[in-house]
């Protein structure tokens, strides 16, 4: 089995029977493996990796100050800094801190990169409560799964763009996986050519509740639109927000000047949602199952 559909496969044991308990666990099993370290490195252009080995951060840096997108716990925040200036970046340089979605595993170090730098944080209008109030949507008092609220100066809607030095970034509303969930799309220069590059937020079902009190109001729908959305984009770039979504660790090894940049891969967003949209259908036909026969 290819390792992004393992991955999706653990997240999918979740589905009908994410008890307090096997949050815990799970967590404490992919907490080892999320923080652990890798290397940072320049993904293609101005797009740098400064993440962990299982969480994705990207900075993107332009004349006018840099930008990064997402952390990952926030014990990890130490490592992401590290990474920024292992590449010959400063933190203190970041201007906008983006975020795909508002999970632990995504915004653990937010805060403390907005006290540390005053950087704007920006996200998917939908996903400013849960920024704000350090949760996950319809699970507010589990404390395993909150993180350091963070305060959102600036939030986006489908189509809004966010622009430093001669970069800009759209962003995509693709809710479902939180009610906020947003893509961010852009160009980036490679030699003489322009690849579109297309940072997925992810449409897994994970811990999410589909039916009865669903984790947010409208969830079904809201994965819909963003399945049907996905069908009308090709970039030549994906990124997402965990490593094993975009094969990342394969393709690193594979960057080598003077040969085409392995993260340009034709086809690879459209089978990715695909996967995801059939292991969607699967939890929601389990939960449907599951709620009828009183479990
Ligand atoms: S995620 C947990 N962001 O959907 C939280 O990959 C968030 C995810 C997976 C698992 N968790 O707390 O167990
Ligand atoms: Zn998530």
């Amino acid at each position: 089995m290819k390792r992004a559909a393992a991955a999706l496969c653990v997240l999918a044991a979740f589905t009908t029977s994410a008890s307090a308990q096997s949050v815990t666990d799970f967590l404490k099993a992919a907490t080892a493996r999320w923080n652990a370290p890798t290397e940072p490195f320049t993904i293609l252009g101005n797009i740098h990796y400064v993440g962990t080995n299982g969480l994705s951060s990207f900075l993107i840096t332009t004349p006018e100050g840099n930008i990064l997108i997402d952390t990952g716990l926030p014990e990890a925040n130490p490592q992401i800094k590290a990474n920024i200036a292992k590449l010959g970046f400063k933190v203190s340089d970041i201007k906008f801190l983006l975020n795909t979605h508002a999970h632990l595993d995504h915004t653990g170090g937010l805060a403390d990169l907005k006290q540390e730098t005053g950087a704007q944080m920006i996200a998917g209008e939908r996903d400013k409560p849960l920024l704000e109030g350090g949760y996950y949507p319809g699970r507010e008092d589990e404390k395993v799964l909150g993180f350091p609220a963070v305060k959102v100066d600036r939030t986006v809607k489908d189509g809004d763009t966010v622009t430093l030095g001669g970069t800009t970034l759209t962003a995509h509303a693709t809710p479902g996986h939180s009610p906020g969930c947003t893509s961010w799309s852009w160009t980036v220069a490679d030699g003489n050519a322009t690849r579109s590059v297309l940072l997925f937020c992810s449409a897994s079902v994970a811990l999410n509740r589909l039916v009865g009190k669903p984790t947010h109001p409208g969830i079904v729908d809201d994965y819909r639109k963003t399945f049907a959305w996905a069908k009308s984009q090709s970039p030549d770039i994906l990124l997402a927000p965990h490593p094993e979504m975009y094969d990342m660790h394969e393709k690193r090894k594979n960057i080598a000047s003077g040969a085409p940049n392995p993260f340009i891969r034709a086809g690879e967003f459209a089978a990715f949602a695909a996967r995801l949209e059939k292991a969607f259908d699967e939890a929601l036909a389990k939960q449907t199952a599951a709620l009828s026969s009183g479990k």
